[in-house]
């Protein structure tokens, strides 16, 4: 049997731990006046939840991504740059990296590159940095692959409006299969050198009185014992991670998407950004921009689609949506469209040690361990333990804390410049800082050790300007009905993580696929 006929026969019950391929954007891309059923914007996870489901359902599935198709190795015959030599591959559009982590030891380490249609995008709102992937399999293709399903009695929280025991019973551990979430080999992690990081760092949490947790991953843990063992080429081990993985991680390329393309009734279409969204007869007007990998426009299509999905992430679909409002376009969606965004309460620090806490030189990319500080009423935090990959020993901890900041920001048109902004302020992070502090003050008293100043500027301890998790600014329930339905516009649906008011708890791609598996599910049942 062929492996699209294989997987269109298992409808991918087997998750995606049986799926060695990957999507490949379609031979023949959107053409100028097509008319299609279903368009989907964007080929993140809620795309690509809403992209596979659509089309076992019978469904034909146009997707339509402004990043490229990563399958194509560049001359050194990697996909992906390294990390330590980024070259344009590694962002989007920028003639120098920025990267989140950008000093060290006094200088910045972010270096000149070609501009190109890079993978990570930093997209700069003045008050916050927003890292977002960018690609055929979005965010799945630049993330840390930490697939955490939060805690239950935490969701209430999280989406109120959504019933608990049908997400814990049927959407989580279908997202959880479908994205081939695994665990790590516990007996192999206490040795392993490769995680010497996360053991340094569990010690400090333990000495300090915290609870933590192993956190399952994305990325495919017998291929790193390989790794470890020198018997497969490295990629978690080589640092690899925010300009991608050329080995080993499951992104959304070789799960969701591989199923879908393989039932025959999605194509992919690269390098397209979708401008504005109107109604029109049969449906809704979609126009775009075909771009290079200069990011100049080289074609623009409009076609005519009977549903839209909006799938472009958080920040993607709230800027698209805001301005159509704006704009007249689409002008009676309703207000809350562009409201109640956050940040997941993200902030990083990062740690000296002593010379007897080395975190080693070799480092796995792919965090494996969490800090859980949650059920501190006055100041809930979980704190990854986060990689410091030098490729040298730097007695560095660093971690990625989430905290439960209650403050939220809209984005906003500027009618002049015709730009979408966000009114998050740098300030408006304080709470974040002060969440992270009840762990790691503590913790730093107990082993007598310092924060490190220096890895987000020259004396800052802080990585408070940046977030790897956007969340909402098209709230469910709020800016559309209890399951993606838009306010205002049969036919138009949001189904990203804009659906989710700004904080998970935990990393939140588990949540936004659950939620997407959930909505795409009552949508395909009662409106086609
Ligand atoms: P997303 O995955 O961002 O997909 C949106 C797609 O739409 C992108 O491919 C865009 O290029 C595309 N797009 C945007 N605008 C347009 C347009 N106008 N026309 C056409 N296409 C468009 O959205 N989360 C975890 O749970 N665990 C982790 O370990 C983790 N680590 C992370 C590390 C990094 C460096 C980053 C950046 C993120 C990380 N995240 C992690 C966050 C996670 O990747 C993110 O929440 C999801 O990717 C969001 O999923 P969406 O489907 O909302």
């Amino acid at each position: 049997m062929s492996r699209r006929r294989f997987l269109a026969a298992t409808g991918v019950t087997l998750g995606a731990v049986a799926l060695g391929g990957r999507a490949v954007a379609a031979a023949a891309p959107i053409a100028d006046g097509d008319t299609v059923p279903a368009l989907v914007i964007g080929s993140g996870y809620g795309g690509s939840v809403a992209a596979l489901r659509l089309a076992q359902a019978g469904v034909d599935v146009t997707v339509v991504e402004m990043g490229m198709s990563w399958t194509t190795p560049g001359s050194d015959g990697n996909i992906f740059c390294p990390v330590l030599k980024p070259d344009g591959r590694s962002y989007w559009l920028r003639n120098r990296t920025d990267q989140p982590v950008g000093y060290f030891m006094g200088g910045s380490y972010n270096r000149d590159i070609e501009s190109y249609t890079g993978v990570l995008d930093s997209e700069d709102f003045g008050g916050i940095r927003v890292y977002q992937g960018r690609g055929v399999g979005g965010g799945s293709l630049v993330n840390g692959g930490m697939a955490v399903t939060p805690k239950r009695e935490n969701f209430p929280a999280i989406l109120p409006t959504v019933n608990a025991d049908e997400m814990y019973s049927t959407y989580y551990p279908r997202a959880n299969s479908v994205l081939g979430v695994n665990h790590i080999d516990e007996a192999w992690f206490e040795s392993a050198e490769c995680y010497k990081f996360a053991r340094v760092g569990r010690k400090h949490a333990e000495r300090s009185g915290f609870g933590w947790t192993f956190v399952p991953n994305v990325y495919d843990f017998d291929y790193m014992k390989k790794e470890q063992a020198k018997t497969a080429t490295r990629s978690a081990l080589a640092g690899e991670v925010i300009y991608g993985n050329n080995h080993g991680k499951r992104s959304l390329d070789k799960t969701y998407l591989a199923a879908a393309t393989a039932t025959g009734k999605v194509r992919i279409t690269p390098l397209h950004k979708v401008t504005t969204v109107t109604p029109a007869e049969g449906g809704y007007r979609v126009e775009m921009a075909q771009i290079d990998t200069r990011g100049n426009t080289v074609a623009t299509k409009s076609v005519v689609a009977q549903r839209v999905f909006f799938a472009a992430g958080s920040v993607g679909t709230s800027k698209l949506l805001v301005a159509m409002k704006a704009t007249g376009k689409l002008a009676d969606l309703p207000d809350a469209v562009g409201q109640n965004w956050g940040n997941n309460g993200n902030v990083m620090v990062g740690r000296a040690n002593h010379m007897w806490d080395g975190t080693g030189s070799l480092q796995s990319s792919m965090p494996c361990l969490g800090i859980d500080n949650w059920a501190d009423t006055a100041g809930p935090s979980f704190a990854e333990v986060a990689p410091f990959p030098a490729g040298l020993e730097t007695y560095v901890s660093l971690y990625l804390a989430i905290t439960k900041n209650p403050n939220r920001a809209r984005f906003t048109f500027d009618s002049g410049s015709g730009i979408v902004g966000l009114d998050w302020q740098k300030s408006s992070n304080q709470y974040s800082i002060d969440a992270a502090k009840r762990v790691f003050d503590k913790i730093n008293k107990k082993e007598g050790t310092i924060y490190r100043t220096d890895l987000f500027g020259v004396y800052k301890t802080w990585g408070d300007d940046l977030t790897y998790h956007p969340l909402g600014g098209c709230v469910l329930d709020e800016a559309t009905d209890n399951y993606g339905r838009l306010h205002g516009y049969q036919g138009l649906y949001v189904i990203d993580g804009a659906l989710i008011p700004g904080n998970t708890s935990v990393n939140p791609f588990v949540t936004i696929t659950a939620l997407a598996e959930r909505n795409i599910e009552r949508i395909i049942a009662d409106d086609l």
